[in-house]
């Protein structure tokens, strides 16, 4: 028997709320199509002029790379074409966009945010770099122009969130706060299939993903923790496994067990990742799916945003594990 589609998910999904209006039906598939388009482009990256830099820089004083700069574009087009959403923030846009519906007010209730390609440092080695998105409804007025507090809503707010793997085969994994399902794309049809159902980190994980390049700087409870992964005693030693790209090592963690981590560096004091839509996203994902996020003190989806691009500390996956980190900052730091 055939696995499940996504579009067939989505729907199945959506008849357990007999209100529903199919909007967030909508919003998904539109999200499916551009992964789909995203992934043609990312899959031919080396054969066509959309590799290296494009010579600009991004709000973050971060170069950026042609392909996450059409990323970003494909994205945008493919929800504001659809008019399905009221307003739209990316890690390459400075400011939100506002989308008013043509002739009419936009009566729209989500909002999204994207990363449209994160690791795009990646693209020119060939290693897998993903999508990223979040799904909030909007809280000021329907029918009126989207504000900024539309996108500073708490991690807990989130109605959906997921990410776009471009790995070896290219996977969409969401939740909408009922588990985690992963869909994997068959290229020769374009049609992603349900085949990582109820998505759960392992009970126990040995694998720890960090940069260990930036060691000297940090905090004393990090620098134990990853010794206390190095020794040889109990369910240790751990394994090291870095990708560079969140999602793809989100993406083994959650499966073979383990843990991110991104800790304050002395170039970024506050943290990498941005909270809105990297973070929050995957925190939401890794709580469905069993496991833990924090910023070393906080639950993810508990902190108050203050500004659209704002890093956070990160630290993702097994619940053992984070809570483990947490205990070597509270002792150390
Ligand atoms: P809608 O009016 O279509 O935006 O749906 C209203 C609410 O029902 C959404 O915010 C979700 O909480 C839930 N819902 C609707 N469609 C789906 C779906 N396809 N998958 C999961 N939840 C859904
Ligand atoms: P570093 C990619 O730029 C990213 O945001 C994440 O996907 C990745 O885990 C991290 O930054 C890599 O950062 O400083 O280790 O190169």
């Amino acid at each position: 028997m055939q696995p499940k589609t996504l579009g067939e998910f989505v729907i199945e999904k959506q008849h357990e709320f007999p209100y529903s209006t199919g909007e967030l039906s909508s919003l998904l598939n539109a999200i499916r199509l551009a992964a789909k388009i995203v992934n043609h482009y990312v899959n031919k990256a080396g054969l066509v002029d959309i590799l290296g830099a494009t010579g600009e820089i991004n709000a973050h004083a971060e170069e950026q790379q042609k392909l996450d700069m059409l990323a970003n574009k494909l994205f945008i087009d493919a929800l504001i074409n659809r008019e399905i959403v009221c307003g739209i923030a990316s890690e390459e846009e400075e400011s939100f966009i506002s989308i008013a519906g043509h002739n009419k007010d936009n009566t729209n209730k989500y909002v999204i945010l994207i990363d449209p390609l994160d690791g795009s440092s990646n693209i020119d080695v060939n290693v897998s770099v993903g999508s990223i998105f979040s799904i909030y409804r909007r809280i000021s007025p329907v029918g009126t122009p989207v504000t900024e507090a539309d996108f500073l809503q708490p991690g807990h707010k989130q109605v959906a969130a997921g990410y776009v793997i471009y790995g070896t085969s290219t996977m969409l994994v969401y939740t909408t706060g009922h588990g985690v399902n992963g869909f994997t794309l068959n290229p020769a049809l374009g049609v992603f299939y349900l085949s990582h159902p109820n998505m759960k980190f392992p009970e126990k994980g040995k694998i720890y993903s960090i940069n260990e390049g930036n060691y000297v700087h940090f905090p004393m409870g990090i620098k134990k923790y990853i010794k206390y992964c190095q020794e040889e005693t109990g369910d240790r030693p751990c394994t090291s496994r870095y990708i560079g790209s969140l999602v793809s090592d989100f993406h083994r963690n959650m499966i073979k067990g383990g843990v991110y981590l991104y800790p304050p560096t002395s170039k970024h004091p506050n943290g990498k990742l941005r909270l809105l839509y990297e973070c929050n996203p995957m925190a939401f994902l890794a709580e469905q799916a069993g496991g833990k996020a924090s910023d070393g003190n906080r639950r993810i989806l508990d902190i108050e945003p203050s500004e659209l691009h704002q890093r956070v500390p990160f630290y993702v996956g097994n619940k053992e594990m984070i809570d483990k980190i947490e205990e070597f900052i509270s002792i150390y730091d």
